[in-house]
């Protein structure tokens, strides 16, 4: 069996595959250099975000490709979908970075640490304005396996803890569901608004400027999941008119966010270059969700994170 992976994989992560499968063949190498190797690979693995329609062209057997990230947006490709090839993703390994991120821009946005940052780099003392978390309602919209590590973190600071969820199931760290139909009467009772939902032609363009209307003037809008799930024009419209009070944002519509992006020079938003699920950790948590997934697949049992590839996640 073949495995071509679209990244650079470490001798300790080749030999816990060739653990699972001691006869496959691991290549690892660019997008460029795989384009000699994919006719015969039966397993492709890559990041999300590659482009991959001219790869896939030139695949004569693949059986399987597994995504590297949460995010399947450029791998679930028109002419996949009606294909009998799996498409995996790694759910569950972005927890704890991704929730850190989250507290790292709302504490600093309550604690005043990006206005100290730039009054630092001036040698400037001042005291700047301050908040506390503590009993404050944080909302997420899409709860799955980031935004329960959000909650559980949000309930170490004391706060409230509010989600949107279509089905309703016992959740430990959330106070009170909300069907997706009441979303605007959980906005308006929440200090702080953290999207983590999966981008699908469902969540595109999502989050409106209806939302941010609806929301506090004193919110803050955290957004982890991807730039696509929010109108950027109206996010930035809300930010201009002071309709929430600032934003935290590590994902854009546009990826670099373009240096033209008023967003840069507002002083009320933090940017982060989608950089939330970075760890030293993730390639070790990526690496042992795939060779679990690639023992399944030898033994044909059921895998993790098998993407729905019409709903897209
Ligand atoms: C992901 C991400 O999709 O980090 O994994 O954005």
């Amino acid at each position: 069996m073949k495995i071509l992976v679209l990244n650079q994989l470490s001798s300790r992560h080749m030999d816990q595959l060739l653990r699972v499968d001691p006869a496959s063949e691991i290549v690892s190498c660019t997008l460029k250099e795989a384009e000699q190797h994919i006719a015969d690979t039966d397993i492709l693995v890559a990041w999300g975000s590659t482009h991959i329609e001219n790869l896939f062209a030139k695949a004569k057997q693949l059986k399987w490709i597994h995504a590297l990230s949460a995010g399947v947006e450029n791998l679930n490709i028109a002419p996949l979908i009606d294909q009998h090839i799996i498409l995996t993703n790694s759910k569950g390994i972005h927890g704890i970075p991704v929730s850190e991120h989250v507290f790292a821009l709302l504490l600093s946005f309550t604690r005043g640490l990006h206005l100290c940052a730039k009054n630092q780099q001036a040698k400037v003392w001042k005291r700047v304005y301050t908040d506390e978390l503590y009993e404050k309602t944080l909302a997420i919209i899409g709860l799955g396996s980031i935004g329960r590590e959000v909650a559980k973190k949000a309930k170490a600071f004391g706060m409230n803890v509010v989600a949107t969820k279509r089905e309703v199931t016992a959740e430990i760290f959330i106070d009170r569901l909300y069907n997706p139909a009441e979303l605007d009467d959980m906005l308006a009772i929440s200090d702080v608004v953290v999207v983590a939902l999966p981008l699908t032609p469902e969540t595109h363009n999502y989050i409106q400027r209806q939302h941010f209307t609806a929301m506090k003037k004193t919110a803050y809008f955290i957004n982890i999941a991807r730039g696509d799930v929010v109108v950027e024009a109206d996010l930035i419209a809300a930010l201009q008119a002071e309709e929430i009070q600032g934003a935290g944002l590590d994902v854009f519509m546009n990826e670099p966010l373009p240096k033209t992006s008023p967003l840069w020079e507002m002083p009320n938003v933090i940017i982060t270059p989608h950089s939330a699920a970075m760890s030293p950790y993730y390639m070790d948590r990526a690496m042992k969700l795939f060779a679990d997934n690639l023992s399944r697949f030898i033994e044909k049992t059921d895998m993790h994170n098998v993407i729905d590839k019409y709903k897209g996640y």
